[in-house]
């Protein structure tokens, strides 16, 4: 037979737990100038003590000389010095010399050089307790706590457990109830007050065609604050919804439908209050589909509930329409599909409405008309505005656009179409007040007709009407159809072309030296189809419809010495007879020489009567023809002439076109025919032929 035999060593094996500490030489009498220190520390879960039983020490002022100190971890306990008996020492010091749990305790002697008599010094004895933890009403145990000696535990009454954290009792009320489709679910202790410190969870789970409905049967009865928050709180939740949470006197709403196959039901409580909690039965009932399957949409029909089978119409709301990305044979049209109800409760097929998107509006390149905003939103309801590049031009029509529900952009006042910016006509940038003819003319200053152009090769001149468009004579261009034009503007003075023609100047060096010239080329002449064509002066009898269209190659960039004339706003048949107006151009003057300036001058329409058929230049037996498509002007010494063919007739006079009365000029004859420059010169009525400049350029436009 083997016997065991246990030795039990001390839990300290270093430093022994109780003893004895006393001074150098005790208790024969210390040493001048003696110094000894001690120090020892409680095992954990214990303090450590001292019991002075003797003190008998040289006495001085704060025991300067001879001194006993005794400090713990947290400082100075106690200095002593003097006499003291063991009952004193017993009521004043040594209750005081203690460590903290697991601290330590030091003590310091010293003796100074000298002492007038023998002193026997001190003697202590130390030992450890346990530290009774319970006895501190902040020990963290939630029901009982049990001392022993080095640590505590914390106990749980029946029912509970001690949680991770070896203070928390709480109880196990997490439960799974997978499979179950009927059945009640209770605080922890119900009836009764419920558990603390309960974290309960309860699993339910069902077939994936089944909802689950929750009903509160019973008191309800949970801690709520003062403030209605929830102390205690109870939350029932689904992989897609949480419900609660729920607290108070007041049961929620009952049956709750959860919508879902799978439910988690949590219950969480603290340490305080003694309310009796909640009692849930639970059961199953068929899945619905929500009323609604995608936003931005509405069903028809409009059921209360929608159940496994049934099938909805889904209409997007105005101003949404389906992704255009999307298909399906469930689309019935881009702003409708059919969905069904599934046994899960879920609709299939789900398509979304999407906002509709009008896109980036479709501003011509190149052109005159911008938008205020560069970068605008673009979907149902944006707002966008034009604006025209420059004060050269107006919109004909200055409204918002809205994107509209069917994904367009339509103007305040309904237009489907975006403005036009239209050229400023008619104004000149600054209206000089001097002036006065070609033949007896004064010289024009830059910027003072600014619709003036001039054909050097073909001695004509001619008006720009837009930044596109110029007229002139048919004769001036007949022959020339097929050519390209150099045309100038912006032209006072002729040494600009002259350079060009005559010496080979490059026109854009040209240009830099006489910053107001422009030079354009025409890309398409289109001359009157009633005009006579390809006639020479001598078999010519007739210049009826004597006006030709240039189509620009490019718009005119256009500034203060090149802006277009007006056209006059209408047929109104009206006899020139002593309307007054200006006429422009480069032609013959008195000393019978080209002009190398730009000369103007104040003329008056002729009577009808005075126009009639004239002899022409040639022959003063031959007669021109006088028709309804000419009118006749002049006065004595001032006339049009030889070079000034094409150029314009403008009323009001030069200086007045921009007085609000009288604005803007606008150009009611084109330089066409004469006899003799003398006094009365031919002019196209260019009133006549607002519908073919009309018609020809929106053609030509269209074709572009
Ligand atoms: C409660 O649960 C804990 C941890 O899940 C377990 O350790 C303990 O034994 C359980 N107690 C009871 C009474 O069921
Ligand atoms: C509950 O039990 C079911 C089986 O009965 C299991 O599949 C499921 O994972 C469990 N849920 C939880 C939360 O433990
Ligand atoms: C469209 O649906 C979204 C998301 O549901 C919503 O925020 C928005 O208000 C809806 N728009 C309209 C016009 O109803
Ligand atoms: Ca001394
Ligand atoms: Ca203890
Ligand atoms: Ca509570």
């Amino acid at each position: 037979m083997i016997r065991l035999f246990v030795l039990f060593l001390p839990l300290v094996a270093s430093q022994s737990i109780s003893g004895w500490v006393e001074s150098p030489g005790y208790p024969r009498g210390y040493p001048d100038e003696a110094k000894f220190d001690w120090k020892r520390c409680a095992p954990s879960g214990h303090t450590l003590s001292l019991t002075l039983i003797h003190l008998d020490m040289e006495d001085s002022d704060e025991c300067q000389n001879d001194a006993l100190e005794i400090s713990n971890d947290e400082g100075k306990l106690v200095s002593l010095c003097g006499q003291k008996s063991y009952e004193e020492l017993q009521s004043s010091v040594n209750p005081s010399l203690r460590s903290s749990p697991s601290g330590c305790l030091m003590l310091s002697f010293h003796s100074d050089y000298s002492n007038t008599q023998r002193h026997s010094g001190f003697r202590a004895f130390y030992t450890v307790q346990d530290v009774d933890e319970c006895a501190d009403l902040d020990n963290r145990c939630t029901q009982f706590c049990g001392n022993y000696i080095g640590g505590y535990r914390c106990f749980c009454r029946p029912g509970y457990y001690l949680d991770t954290d070896d203070h928390t009792c709480t109880v196990n009320c997490s439960v799974n109830l997978s499979g179950s489709t009927l059945g009640t679910v209770s605080s922890p202790g119900w009836p009764d007050s419920y558990a603390e410190y309960a974290q309960c969870s309860y699993t339910l789970s069902v077939d994936d065609g089944l909802q689950l409905v929750l009903e509160f049967t019973g008191n309800f009865d949970i801690q709520e604050g003062e403030e209605g928050e929830c102390i205690d709180s109870l939350k029932v939740k689904t992989p897609s919804r949480e419900f609660g949470p729920f607290c108070g006197q007041k049961p929620p709403p009952s049956p709750l439908l959860t919508g879902s196959h799978q439910v988690t039901i949590l219950f969480s409580t603290d340490g305080t209050g003694t309310n009796t909690g909640f009692t849930i039965t639970y059961k199953t009932t068929a899945k619905t589909c929500p009323s609604i399957v995608t936003s931005n949409s509405s069903l028809t029909p409009q059921l209360p509930q929608y159940r496994y089978g049934d099938k909805v119409n889904v209409m997007c709301d105005l101003g949404y329409a389906l992704d255009t990305s999307q298909v399906g044979n469930e689309i019935l049209s881009h702003k409708e599909f059919v969905s069904w109800c599934q046994r899960t409760g879920v609709w299939s097929p789900v398509f979304h409405c999407e906002p509709v998107d009008c896109g980036n509006p479709d501003v011509p390149v190149g052109g005159p008309l911008q938008l205020v905003n560069h970068n605008p939103s673009t979907t149902y309801k944006d707002e966008i505005r034009f604006q025209c590049e420059s004060k050269y031009y107006r919109l004909d029509r200055d409204e918002k656009y809205f994107c509209d529900a069917e994904g367009n952009w339509r103007s305040e006042s309904g237009h489907a179409t975006f403005p036009k910016c239209e050229t400023v006509c008619g104004k000149t940038e600054n209206e000089i007040s001097s002036f006065s003819r070609i033949l007896g003319g004064q010289e024009a200053q830059p910027g003072e007709i600014p619709w003036q152009l001039w054909f050097y090769s073909r001695r004509g001149g001619g008006s720009l009407i837009n930044d596109r468009w110029a007229v002139t004579a048919a004769h001036v261009v007949d022959g020339y159809e097929e050519s390209t034009l150099r045309i100038y503007g912006g032209l006072v003075q002729a040494k600009g072309a002259y350079g060009i023609e005559q010496r080979g100047v490059k026109p854009e060096d040209a240009m830099k030296t006489n910053p107001g010239l422009v030079v354009l080329y025409s890309q398409k002449i289109l001359i009157h189809p009633q005009y006579q064509r390809g006639l020479t002066d001598v078999e010519r009898l007739n210049f009826d419809n004597d006006i030709a269209l240039i189509k620009l190659k490019s718009r005119v960039n256009l500034g203060p010495t090149i802006l277009p004339i007006c056209l006059p706003e209408k047929k109104e048949g009206l006899s020139m007879e002593n309307k007054v107006g200006t006429v422009s151009g480069w032609g013959l003057n008195e000393g019978g020489v080209l002009s190398r300036k730009l000369l103007h001058t104040n003329i008056v329409g002729y009577p009808h009567s005075d126009c009639s058929d004239t002899p022409t230049h040639l022959s003063k037996l031959m007669k021109m023809i006088f028709t309804e498509n000419m009118f006749c002007a002049g006065e004595q010494g001032h006339d049009s002439c030889k070079g000034d063919s094409g150029g314009p007739f403008f009323i009001p006079r030069l200086g007045s076109g921009n007085k609000e009365s009288k604005g803007p000029y606008r150009l009611y004859g084109i330089v066409s025919w004469g006899a003799e420059c003398k006094d009365k010169g031919y002019y196209t009525k260019v009133e006549n032929y607002l519908d073919w400049i009309k018609e020809t350029i929106e053609k030509e436009e269209s074709e572009e």
